[in-house]
């Protein structure tokens, strides 16, 4: 059981990613200078949102699935399609890579943008605390029927039966393809068990950016993904469920704070390969025969890496070699502003958030 749920955990890491959105001139005035940041956005975990803030997070994002794509890129038709789309053409460039952890706080931070400059959302970007959920993701109140993103998935297709997204044609996925289904989920609450506390401790007592990326990925993210499963589970679609980026924000979350115990150092700290190894992900974690599900739930989804015709191989700008530098270029086709990494080491800096 314990090796099922490392290697759920394994290709967990893969799946989360890439993908920000915000219009073009919204973006532009996001960017301040860092002594601009005067008064950061604070983001809260959504255990702590009233009832009127959750509603008015869930109708924000309905509203972006219903907003026409502006990026128009492959698969795409809403603006939320728009940040999977770019997620899953920058699959390869952002798990198992140095920018893993800047790659998606972008990410993150170009949904939050959109949610506020396309669809009137006036609150900062919610987390999930998963440590409160260890072990029984099914029967958390993320997955309120109501005031949450609706329950676990069921019959032919897995599909979510409640919730405000239940009804969502995503064209996107599962993997590469493009192919008009539902949002599904197959919860294992035995792959949760990674989202531990201890687990989240260790990495935070790590002392290096190489220590703790790999720490991070691992685990923590593994957990938030394969509890979920299916769609979340997918390396290259995982977006196309929307609890992503509350798992996301939520890891974001335990980079900042692990950032901020030396931030002379850790603000600047970064490195690793620039490149995903594919052929070890696919030997290593994935596929054939992984399944068994951990104590919840669902056997395991073999994912296709393989890109189709369509799906140029993402290129790295900005690093001399193969490493990962702050020079790194984060490239969100216009989700979000180009960026290097040095300029989202800091929340505080255009991004302009901090961490209850
Ligand atoms: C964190 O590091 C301290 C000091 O090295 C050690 O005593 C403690 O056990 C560590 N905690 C974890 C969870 O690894
Ligand atoms: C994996 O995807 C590639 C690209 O779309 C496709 O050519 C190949 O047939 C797929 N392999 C399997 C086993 O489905
Ligand atoms: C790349 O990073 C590794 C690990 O930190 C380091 O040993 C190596 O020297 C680096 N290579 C270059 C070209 O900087
Ligand atoms: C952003 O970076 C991409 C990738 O290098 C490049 O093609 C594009 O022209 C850049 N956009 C701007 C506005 O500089
Ligand atoms: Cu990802």
């Amino acid at each position: 059981m314990a090796s099922s749920f490392l290697r759920r955990a394994l290709v967990v890491l893969v799946l989360c990613g890439t993908a920000l959105g915000v219009p073009v001139d919204s973006a532009s005035q996001a960017v301040v200078d860092v002594d601009e940041c005067t008064s950061p956005r604070v983001r809260r975990s959504w255990f702590v949102f009233s009832d009127a803030e959750k509603k008015a997070y869930l109708d924000a994002e309905v509203c972006l699935m219903s907003t026409p794509t502006t990026l128009k890129i492959r698969g795409a038709r809403t603006k939320f399609d728009d940040f999977q789309a770019a997620h899953a053409l920058k699959m390869e460039i952002a798990h198992f890579v140095g920018q893993f952890l800047p790659f998606h706080r972008l990410f993150v931070w170009a949904h939050e943008q959109a949610l506020q400059n396309e669809c009137g959302y006036t609150g900062a970007q919610p987390f999930w605390d998963e440590t409160l959920d260890v072990g029984k993701f099914s029967k958390s109140i993320v997955l309120d029927p109501v005031l949450g993103f609706g329950g676990d998935g069921t019959g032919p297709g897995g599909c979510i039966q409640t919730g405000p997204f239940a009804n969502y044609v995503n064209p996107i996925g599962p993997g590469y393809p493009i192919n008009d289904h539902c949002i599904d989920r197959q919860i294992a609450d035995g792959a949760s068990v990674l989202a531990a506390q201890a687990l989240l401790d260790s990495c935070h007592n790590t002392t290096s950016f190489l220590a703790f990326w790999p720490c991070i990925e691992g685990g923590p993210h593994g957990a938030g993904h394969a509890g979920i499963g299916a769609e979340m589970l997918n390396p290259i679609s995982s977006p196309g469920d929307p609890i992503f980026y509350l798992h996301h924000t939520w890891l974001d979350r335990l980079w900042a704070k692990w950032q901020l115990v030396d931030p002379e150092v850790r603000l600047k700290d970064i490195g690793g390969n620039n490149r995903m190894n594919l052929g070890n992900w696919m030997g290593g974690g994935a596929p054939a025969g992984g399944g068994g599900g951990g104590g919840g739930g669902g056997s395991f989804v073999p994912v296709n890496l393989t890109r189709p015709w369509d799906v140029p191989e993402p290129k790295v700008v900005g690093d001399p070699g193969s490493n990962t530098t702050l020079n790194h270029l984060i490239y969100l086709y216009g989700l979000a502003p180009n960026k290097t990494i040095a300029e989202v080491m800091d929340t505080k800096g255009f991004l302009c958030y901090v961490y209850d």
